[in-house]
């Protein structure tokens, strides 16, 4: 089913389900690479969510700002290749909502462990924000926060499960989100993990 949500994001439910196993395998090799890691805020403070990236570009958080970088922090070296299959997925999803030709430099992945969540925020640290953002949800269940183009104003509760994609541009590119704590029903693929991969234009 495809429900859009407001003008310029659209929900496509399950789009991802038959190819999560290979996303989550992929997933898996890429930390081997560039390990899930909790960055520290420019305020000073842990995020709860653990992230990597993978792509040409990755999305690094510290002292000093939000960016993308071409080099893990961590690592030192370039963040690992995103997969021709990721690029595909995201592409394909874009284009259902109305999108063509998406071609995603950056893949952020956030792992969420029960209890972490993502505050309200924008998200505007991508050179062009004429590009969408695709988001593909693995695992444990999430209730995400969709509101408006205030920090203030009220948001939408929308149930975000295990192979659901969505795609956000457009009109809805800078509103806030977030994701409420996320609890603990183990999932048979992730364990009592949330994985959510975002694709980026970045650069
Ligand atoms: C709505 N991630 O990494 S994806 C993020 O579930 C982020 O991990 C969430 O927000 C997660 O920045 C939510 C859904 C999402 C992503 C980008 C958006 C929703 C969006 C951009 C504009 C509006
Ligand atoms: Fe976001």
């Amino acid at each position: 089913a495809h429900e859009p949500l407001c003008d310029g994001a659209m929900v496509l439910r399950h789009f991802a389900r038959l190819e999560a196993g290979n996303i989550l395998a992929d997933v898996e090799a890429i930390a081997q690479k560039a390990a899930f890691r909790r960055m520290e805020t420019p305020g000073g403070l842990r995020m709860s969510v653990a992230t990597t990236s993978c792509g040409n570009v990755g999305w690094v958080s510290d002292r000093r700002g939000y960016r993308y970088d071409s080099i893990d922090p961590v690592s030192g070296q370039p963040w690992p290749r995103m997969p021709e299959s990721f690029f595909a997925l995201a592409g394909r999803a874009a284009a259902l909502a109305g999108f063509d030709g998406f071609a995603p430099d950056a893949c952020l992945i956030n792992r969420y462990d029960p209890g972490a969540k993502l505050s309200l925020h924008q998200d505007k640290d991508e050179r062009s924000l004429d590009h969408p953002i695709v988001s593909v949800s693995l695992g444990m269940s999430a209730m995400f926060l969709f509101g408006g183009m205030k920090r203030s104003d009220s948001a939408m509760r929308i149930p975000l499960m295990h192979g659901d994609v969505v795609v956000w541009g457009g009109p809805a590119r800078l509103r806030y989100h977030g994701v409420l704590p996320v609890k603990e029903k183990p999932h048979s693929l992730t364990g009592s993990r949330r994985i959510n991969l975002t694709f980026r234009k970045a650069m």
